[in-house]
């Protein structure tokens, strides 16, 4: 770690470059960057600098190679395994200011958005061109197209559309060696050698700092239908999913929400759901189509799971009425305490009896936790929410992941390894594939200055 005088060093450049008043130093003003949505993730930052070109951000990572001063990039904060707040002492990049918004190519299909800019903005900008953007999620007026980038965000409708990854076409980036990257040209077809869009893809700012992106956008489809199912637990939730996915292409949410966390979200809430409260789980299915699909998916429903309970909407305001029982997941299970997050992909064949298996382990050896399970049924991602354990308490880690494992499934399905999971990356990746992620990250941040210690252990 850098000490004082290098610091100091590093902050001269800095309000040179980029102006005393986007250097933060006081504490009040950088609080809000040093601590993360979950509040587990915190530490303290030196300072706070805020660029907004892409030449600033090349020669703040200069002086930081130079200083030898640690940076961490950070867009909208909405991050949630540690990999975007300071651990102790390191320099925040905040990409927040990087807000531009360049004209929907309706050619192309494509737009161009600055790393600050947020998820909902993009949204709003596409559909006033009759576009739209294949992401969204619950975070979507706070995240940012930057760090959905490093992350590669996922979200509700990765079933249709793909992640993150699937909808970038170019960059714009400075790497950890200071040299300025860009190809926003929005080549489609681009077979020239190592794609380094894609490599900064899910990198967690640990290879280069995300400036722009050149972003494929998708057919606006007006007519939306959204139904909530009650069923008889996750396996018949995953059973549904399926074929609704396979009978309906319109479908471009699948979502579960198993019953007893349904239960703690109603009582936050304080209402209890629309349809068969007691129920074992629950789907929340939504499609989209340029005709009303609500007969095709009606129709569907009806032969895979004519007895189930459902609500069906199709007015915005309703729709969103049935969302907020999937999108309350998670601030019910804050308002509980600090959550212990696991974010994890398991083989389509045992998402049922991983949760069968988790609540059962985490009941018998946490008796007093709360353990909610939902997630992206479509894509086999659970969501595993647990309060009451102390957020440190690796043995809670070692249950969870040790049974994703064993499973043949994922660590991260799509919040990253950040701090949380670092320690895990090598029981869910090969020593091969270890060693050449630190190859790369050797090659693209020589000095270690980027994001030390996500990522990697
Ligand atoms: C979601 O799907 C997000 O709601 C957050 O990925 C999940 O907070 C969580 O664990
Ligand atoms: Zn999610």
């Amino acid at each position: 770690m850098a000490d004082d005088a290098a610091v100091s060093e590093f902050l001269a450049v800095a309000r040179a470059t980029v102006g005393g008043s986007e250097v933060l130093t006081d504490p009040d003003l950088i609080a809000g960057y040093s601590v993360d949505w979950t509040r587990r993730w915190r530490g303290a930052a030196a300072a706070v600098v805020r660029p907004t070109t892409t030449e600033q951000v090349a020669a703040l990572v200069a002086a930081a190679r130079a200083q030898g001063v640690a940076l961490v990039p950070q867009g909208g904060n909405t991050g949630l395994v540690g990999g975007a707040v300071p651990r102790a002492g390191e320099v925040v990049l905040s990409l927040r200011r990087f807000d531009d918004l360049g004209p929907v190519d309706v050619l192309a299909g494509q737009v161009t958005a600055g790393a600050g800019v947020t998820l909902a903005a993009l949204q709003a900008h596409a559909a006033a061109s009759g576009l739209a953007f294949g992401i969204d999620t619950g975070a979507r007026d706070s995240a940012t197209i930057g760090g959905m980038v490093a992350t590669n965000a996922g979200g509700v409708h990765v079933v249709r559309y793909g992640p993150m990854r699937s909808q970038v076409v170019g960059l714009e980036a400075v790497l950890g060696t200071g040299e300025a990257v860009s190809r926003l040209g929005g080549l489609v077809k681009d077979n020239t050698g190592y794609d380094l869009a894609q490599l900064l893809c899910g990198s967690e700012g640990t290879l280069g700092v995300v400036t722009r992106a050149r972003l494929r956008l998708v057919a606006d489809e007006p007519h939306v239908v959204a139904g909530l199912l009650a069923l008889g637990g996750v396996a018949e939730a995953v059973a549904l999913a399926a074929a609704l996915r396979n009978d309906v292409p319109e479908v471009r949410a699948l979502e579960v929400m198993e019953g007893d966390s349904m239960r703690v979200v109603a009582a936050h809430l304080g209402a209890p759901p629309p349809v068969a409260p007691d129920a074992g789980a629950f789907l929340l299915v939504e499609a989209a189509g340029h005709a009303d699909p609500t007969p095709a998916l009606g129709a569907a429903i009806e032969r895979h799971a004519g007895r189930a309970d459902a609500a069906v909407a199709v007015e915005r305001a309703d729709r969103e009425r049935l969302w907020r029982w999937r999108e309350a997941h998670p601030e019910a299970a804050a308002a509980l305490g600090v959550v212990l997050k696991f974010d994890v992909t398991l083989p389509t064949a045992a998402m049922a009896g991983f949760c069968a298996a988790v609540s059962e382990r985490l009941g018998a050896g946490w008796p007093g936790a709360t353990t909610l399970l939902y997630g992206h049924v479509g894509d086999g991602n659970i969501h595993v929410n647990v309060v009451g354990p102390h957020p440190d308490d690796e043995a809670v880690d070692d249950v969870v992941l040790g049974l994703v494992v064993d499973l043949g499934g994922s660590i991260s399905a799509e919040h990253g390894i950040g701090v949380a999971k670092r320690e895990w990356l090598a029981r869910d990746r090969s020593a091969a594939e270890v060693t050449a992620m630190r190859a790369i990250k050797r090659a693209l941040d020589p000095d270690g200055i980027l994001n030390p210690g996500v990522l990697l252990p």
